[in-house]
């Protein structure tokens, strides 16, 4: 019995986009997992990747030369409109084809993923423990009578390590050149470069956020052991040669104890390659030491949510940081020489255009070495959206919305050519600063200052 599991994440780019940024340029480690635990089972699995695809016809002559019994597909709420549309060529081509979806939409939205044609499961929750089992019982030729299976919590050290390869060998068919198994998104991270996951939930509380993971992951945060971790870091090493990786954990700092191990035995155990993660500014600023430890370890960067300046706007939605606390962050990162990669959002609802003005201000202070600006969008499954909804604030008309980048309107109340210019605004860089630490990366690694680089540049600063 074959399986073709499919990944819809063209939402952004488009087909025809792999490599195009981290968007187009990362496998998604939820089909990677199932595949791995499903193979282990004995199961035939492959994938279909429409980010390597030139379009929908092309899809539909993969999938019937693939021919596959059973299909296998994840979404987020944005995939909603492509997931739906392989899972009905899917139907098209073979209506004997078992179709089976997951993700986060499935788990966050459940009845809206059961409104969608030609489903034949729903798996909720996490799917290593589950997805096999559903495998089983139609290759036994008893497939359930139910449509919807709440998949079961996997113990996470139990599980093998992602199938990397599942999206490699892909993407290798379509003749895309792997130098790197996934797509470098910062200098500080040379090539050969992945992402790896530590654990998955995450203990706070943000209302743009949650409760949608709980439903996913449970309420507490489930970390692999250290030695796990370090044990696929070895498996990474010596396959694919990696220079450096970024973890995808939501938080992967909440958990001092796991992050003193781990940077203990990443060192003694001679791994130099630098990597980023995601913290928050009340952990960074909690814990200067642990900050210390990871950057000897290799830490180049943090992801940080900062999302305002303004301390209202932080209370009402929930982020349990202060713009001291923010301010403080950032200072802290560049004492010890790491970057920072800042997300923030604008437009949130009842934020008003002075307390916009105060994230630009903050933004200017912080001045991160990268900026991640987002307009506010009211997801799925999260208590703002609830909220969006009950005010009828919402201007989100399709599925393709559900992505917070800032190009179009989100919500009622705010006016987006205003936001549109802080954004701008709050991205104006100091020049001299910005050169400065760009200088200190490349002599990190190494690399000669040319005249023609730093003209480079600064021509990148002033636009
Ligand atoms: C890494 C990450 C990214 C990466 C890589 C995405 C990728 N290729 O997977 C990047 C940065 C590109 C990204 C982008 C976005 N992301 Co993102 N991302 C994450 C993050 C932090 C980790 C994802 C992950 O690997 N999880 C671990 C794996 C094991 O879990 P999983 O994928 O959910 O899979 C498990 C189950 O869901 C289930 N399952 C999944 N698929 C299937 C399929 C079947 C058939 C079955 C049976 C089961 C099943 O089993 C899997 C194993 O247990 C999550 C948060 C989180 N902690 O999960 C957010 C998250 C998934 N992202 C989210 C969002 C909103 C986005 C963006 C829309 C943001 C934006 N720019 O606006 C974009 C959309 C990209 C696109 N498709 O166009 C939301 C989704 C919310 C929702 N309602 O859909 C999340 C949950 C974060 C959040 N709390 O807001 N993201
Ligand atoms: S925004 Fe980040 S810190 Fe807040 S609940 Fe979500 S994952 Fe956790």
């Amino acid at each position: 019995m074959k399986t073709t599991l499919i990944y819809p994440g063209i939402a952004g780019y488009g087909f025809n986009s792999l490599k195009h940024g981290m968007e187009a340029g990362w496998i998604s480690h939820g089909l990677a997992s199932l595949s791995a635990a499903a193979k282990a089972q004995g199961f035939e699995v492959d994938l279909i990747d429409l980010r390597a695809l030139t379009g929908w016809e092309h899809f539909r002559a993969v999938l019937a030369e693939r021919a596959p019994d059973v299909v296998g597909v994840t979404m987020m709420s944005v995939d909603y409109n492509p997931a739906r549309r392989a899972i009905a060529i899917a139907k098209e081509i073979n209506p004997e084809i078992i179709t089976v979806i997951g993700g986060p939409h499935v788990t966050i939205a459940l009845e809206d993923a059961l409104r969608i044609p030609h489903v034949d499961y729903l798996i909720t929750g996490e799917g290593e423990i589950t997805f096999p089992k559903l495998l089983r019982l139609i290759s036994e030729g008893h497939p359930p009578p139910y449509r919807v299976l709440r998949g079961e919590t996997p113990d996470l050290d139990a599980i093998p390590f992602a199938d990397r390869e599942l999206f490699l060998e892909e993407w290798r068919k379509w003749g895309y050149d792997l130098d790197s198994p996934e797509v470098p998104f910062v200098e500080e991270l040379p090539p050969p470069f992945v992402t790896i996951i530590a654990g998955r939930g995450c203990i706070y509380n943000c209302a743009f956020c949650k409760p949608g993971e709980d439903y996913l992951f449970g309420k507490r945060t489930r970390r692999r052991s250290v030695d796990n971790v370090i044990a696929e870091l070895h498996e990474l090493t010596e396959r694919y040669h990696i220079a450096s990786f970024m973890f995808h954990d939501d938080c992967l700092t909440e958990d001092r104890e796991w992050v003193m191990e781990f940077t203990e035995r990443y060192r003694r155990e001679g791994f130099t390659q630098p990597f980023f993660c995601q913290s928050r500014a009340d952990i960074i600023v909690k814990n200067e030491d642990m900050v210390a430890r990871m950057v000897e370890a290799g830490l180049r960067g943090y992801f940080i949510g900062f999302e305002s300046g303004n301390d209202r706007v932080l209370r009402f939605i929930r982020k349990g940081t202060t713009v001291e606390q923010n301010r403080q962050a950032a200072r802290i990162c560049r004492k010890y020489g790491i970057s920072i990669w800042a997300n923030y959002m604008l437009g949130l609802p009842t934020e008003t255009k002075e307390e916009v003005m105060d994230t630009v201000r903050m933004m200017k202070e912080i001045d991160p070495d990268y900026y991640s600006p987002a307009f506010f969008t009211p997801h799925p499954g999260t208590d703002l959206y609830d909220y969006v909804v009950e005010h009828g604030l919402s201007r989100i008309t399709d599925y393709d919305s559900y992505r917070r980048n800032p190009t179009e309107p989100k919500i009622k109340g705010q006016d987006y050519e205003f936001l549109r210019r802080a954004m701008l605004e709050s991205q104006r860089r100091k020049p001299l600063n910005y050169l400065k630490r760009w200088a200190r990366r490349q002599w990190r690694r190494a690399r000669r200052i040319t005249p023609a680089k730093v003209v480079r540049k600064l021509h990148e600063v002033v636009r």
